[in-house]
């Protein structure tokens, strides 16, 4: 069986969950559910990223011990996972005593290896980041991100020799050309090693939160360190067995673009340094924007995904960070885009094609699914959806994949217009055209919520369900999604509008 495993940045929790965390999260779930659709032994990972100084000095602001600061705000991010409707495997904590002791083994074999070595350094250190900056990456004397001026640290650090991985490093990327996605990152991350690599300090001195290094108890492990390792730990200890061999190398880790240094280039390192193999892909999104800026906790701009959802659901959430902002590229959101696409897409061109489609059923056909017809033009598009979608999921295309199934849909509400059953439905002689327009519009919508299953999961069960088909008839594995359900007969259920409260008419037939 063909494995699929996904991860997520593991956040951090020095402050509460953002929109942009909830969105790389569903990005990964609506991965992972398709790949379940495929049939394959998905494992998809998310959690937490809990040592550094961000989470030590949030505690200190609070009065609070480290830990008892992680362990309260852990909680949010659980919860972000489980509203978003998150279908994730495990959700690791750095603080999980099963990682810290492979970091530590990891790090020691490392060490054991020679690829680490003691020097005394001094540096520019954004502590926001965990990052050192030379003078030339600083913009006016100031971290790029954070827009304030780094601390000048010296210590003795343990230093990791990542400059030996130079060539080897851009060997794997020209032999692996989607090894970061989309192409604009890939350069800039190759570009990023043509340019030299420096080593770099894997251990702080004067910090306390942290994993202690197995050799030296007087310093802990660079966060870093710490969180990429979460990759292939969690495969360890997450299940009875070890899943490594089953899972590892990773298909995707999703992130945006803040991070992609550290996966592009430190994180390869460390893989190649303990002779593992490196993950299939790196797949950078862009930053979802508000008014032009970047949201990130640091700037204090954050919209809040928990109200979001509580108010128009989990599903037109999910729906619109996709449809709006094309995967890959940075895009504005704003709770108006939200309402007009919540009205004229989910409402209208979908909730009420479907109550449409339901009451027409009931009016002429007594509420029961009329015999299987061939489809014609629209079977074909049906099949050209799947097969778009298709390759668009390949290649991480969540908006054209999305875009084809929205194609479809659209083409379902001409479909009505065309054929307009309520005039056919007055001329007994044509019943048999009658009940083909009704079962098509039927399948079609029956194919179009087994393709939307992966984003609006819950949206798509109803559809299936008010349908008359059992829930759970979602795969794509075994034809499913294939022209022509044999499901004659089959009483529909009309239930409650998908989308509800702004435009959706009742449920009458025209
Ligand atoms: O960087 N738009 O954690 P973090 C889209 N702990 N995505 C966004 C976003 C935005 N405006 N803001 C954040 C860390 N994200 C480290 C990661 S991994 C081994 C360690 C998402 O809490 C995006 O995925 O700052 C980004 O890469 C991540 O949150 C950063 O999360």
């Amino acid at each position: 069986m063909d494995t699929f495993y996904v991860t997520t940045p593991i956040y951090y929790v020095n402050d509460v969950p953002h929109i942009g965390h909830a969105y790389t999260t569903i990005a990964a779930d609506v991965l992972a559910r398709y790949h379940r659709q495929l049939g394959e032994d998905v494992f998809f990972l998310t959690g937490t990223d809990e040592h550094g100084n961000p989470a030590a000095r949030a505690a200190e602001r609070r009065g609070v011990t480290p830990q008892q600061h992680v362990d309260e705000m852990v909680v949010k991010f659980r919860e972000l996972a489980q509203q978003v409707d998150a279908t994730n495997d495990f959700f690791i904590r750095t603080t999980d005593k099963e990682h810290c002791d492979r970091v530590q083994a990891f790090i020691q074999q490392l060490y054991d290896r020679g690829k680490i070595y003691k020097k005394s350094y001094r540096g520019l250190y954004c502590s926001a980041c965990e990052a050192f900056y030379s003078e030339k990456d600083l913009v006016d004397g100031h971290c790029p991100d954070h827009d304030t001026a780094p601390e000048e640290v010296e210590e003795e650090n343990y230093f990791f020799r990542l400059s030996d991985y130079q060539e080897q490093l851009l060997a794997h990327f020209d032999d692996h050309p989607d090894f970061v996605m989309p192409r604009s990152r890939f350069n800039e991350a190759r570009s990023f090693i043509s340019q030299g690599l420096d080593d770099i300090s894997i251990s702080r001195a004067a910090l306390e939160w942290g994993v202690p290094v197995p050799w030296d108890r007087d310093q802990v492990v660079y966060v870093w360190v710490d969180a990429l390792l979460n990759y292939i730990t969690a495969l360890e200890y997450s299940g009875g067995e070890s899943r490594l061999e089953r899972f590892w190398p990773a298909d995707y880790h999703l992130m945006a673009k803040d991070i992609l240094k550290f996966h592009a280039v430190i994180w390869p390192a460390m893989l190649m340094a303990a002779d593992m193999e490196l993950p299939q892909h790196l797949f950078v999104h862009g930053y979802l924007l508000m008014g032009g800026q970047k949201m990130s906790k640091t700037r204090g701009n954050v919209l809040d995904p928990f109200a979001v959802m509580d108010k128009y659901g989990v599903d037109a959430f999910r729906f619109y960070c996709f449809r709006e902002v094309t995967f890959g590229q940075d895009g504005v959101v704003s709770l108006e885009g939200f309402e007009n696409r919540y009205n004229s897409e989910l409402a209208n061109e979908l909730g009420n094609l479907l109550s449409r489609t339901l009451a027409m059923i009931r009016k002429y056909n007594g509420g029961a699914l009329p015999p299987p017809a061939e489809g014609g033009e629209l079977a074909l598009a049906a099949a050209t959806m799947g097969a778009d979608v298709a390759a668009a999921m390949k290649t991480v295309n969540l908006t054209a994949a999305l875009e084809s199934i929205w194609s479809f849909v659209r083409a379902l509400n001409r479909y009505v217009e065309e054929n307009a059953p309520w005039q056919l439905a007055k001329d007994e002689a044509r019943r048999p055209a009658l009940e083909a327009v009704l079962y098509n519009l039927a399948e079609g919508l029956r194919i179009s919520a087994i393709h939307l299953y992966p984003f609006i999961p819950s949206t798509a069960a109803r559809i299936i369900g008010q349908l008359g088909y059992q829930p759970g008839d979602a795969g794509l594995a075994s034809g499913e999604a294939a022209w022509g359900s044999d499901a004659t007969g089959q009483q529909i259920e009309p239930g409650e509008p998908l989308f509800p409260g702004l435009t959706e008419t009742a449920a009458t037939a025209p």
